[in-house]
């Protein structure tokens, strides 16, 4: 039996048109959330997600402003720049596209960031309230993967959760997540032995790896659940995620596609936490 397919896009339009509503309430009282997005270099992918970002702030009705910068921007420019941000009342959100060159690091940049304004909640003051629970805001990817299980209705207490990947951007925090919804939850990565057998005991699987098609049919237990985070160009140009759709949807009983899953759902909940940092700063 073919898996139903989890329309990403969707659900997102769904998150973004509900945010409309509480935008104007704000505008009402004179409180206009304000997005700061800065991409530096030239990475084509990330061109396109910071494009798609700022389409998305459009919608919903935020305001957008990008500062672009060529990959010879200096460390401390970067730096002078964020600091200029986080004195800028109508500025409520502060996004530094990741990955940045090199010679930039990445740590120093992300720390600069008032938590307040950390809308990418990569700052370790939210990832410490993402572990400890209620944080302000919500990791953005992984809080989109949790919306689309939510979406199949499944229940995800007592569940066996494997995720496939451990970066701070994606794994980690998707574990945490998992686990306060009381998943039981295993965290896979390139040292994990026996992959596709830890793979198969998942009822939910989240795979973030950035392999094209890593995850086959038969590293998936019949009926489980398969969200696909990974966005890989390949050498035609095509996007493929790190699950082959092919053979998993044959196994799967809910599974995301790529283009149309995860990516259009991480860039709603960008847009939630950037309204949430307009009200939470109107507030104070
Ligand atoms: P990352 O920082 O490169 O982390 C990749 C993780 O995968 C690492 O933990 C790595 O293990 C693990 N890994 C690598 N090869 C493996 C293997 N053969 N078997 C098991 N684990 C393996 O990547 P990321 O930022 O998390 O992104 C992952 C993918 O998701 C990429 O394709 C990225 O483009 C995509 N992504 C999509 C969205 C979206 O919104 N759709 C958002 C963010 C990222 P080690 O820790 O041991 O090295
Ligand atoms: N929050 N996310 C945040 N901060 C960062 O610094 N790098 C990074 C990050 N990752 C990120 O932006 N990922 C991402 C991935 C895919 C999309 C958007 C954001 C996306 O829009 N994906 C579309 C297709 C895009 C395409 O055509 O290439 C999709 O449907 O999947």
């Amino acid at each position: 039996m073919a898996a139903t397919v989890i329309n990403g896009k969707e659900i997102a339009k769904k998150v973004k048109d509900n945010l409309k509503n509480d935008v104007q309430i704000l505008k009402d009282k004179g409180v206009k959330p304000c997005l700061v997005v800065v991409i530096v270099g030239d990475d084509p992918a990330s061109r396109v997600y910071v494009n798609n970002k700022k389409k998305a702030c459009e919608e919903v009705g935020i305001k957008s402003i990008e500062h672009a910068f060529g990959a010879e921007l200096k460390e401390e420019e970067l730096l002078q720049l964020i600091d200029k941000l986080n004195n800028d009342s109508s500025v409520n959100g502060i996004l530094v596209q990741l990955p940045l060159p090199k010679h930039i690091n990445e740590e120093k940049i992300i720390m600069a960031i008032k938590p307040e304004k950390d809308v990418d909640a990569f700052h370790p003051i939210n990832v410490g309230k993402i572990m400890t629970g209620n944080p302000d805001f919500m990791p953005c990817t992984p809080a989109g993967v949790m919306k689309l299980i939510e979406e199949t209705g499944i229940d995800i207490a007592g569940k066996e959760c494997v995720v496939v990947g451990r970066s701070n951007i994606v794994g980690k925090p998707q574990a945490m997540l998992l686990l306060a919804k009381n998943g039981t939850v295993t965290i896979c990565h390139s040292r994990t032995k026996n992959l596709e057998e830890v793979c198969k005991r998942a009822d939910i699987l989240v795979v973030a790896v950035g392999k094209p098609e890593l995850i086959k049919g038969s590293a998936i237990k019949p009926g489980a659940v398969v969200i696909d985070v990974g966005t890989n160009r390949t050498e035609a140009k095509k996007l493929v995620g790190d699950v082959e759709f092919s053979s998993a949807s044959e196994v799967a009983s809910y599974i995301t596609p790529v283009p149309g899953g995860v990516g259009p759902m991480t860039i709603a909940i960008l847009m939630e936490n950037t309204v949430k940092a307009a009200k939470l700063q109107s507030v104070k």
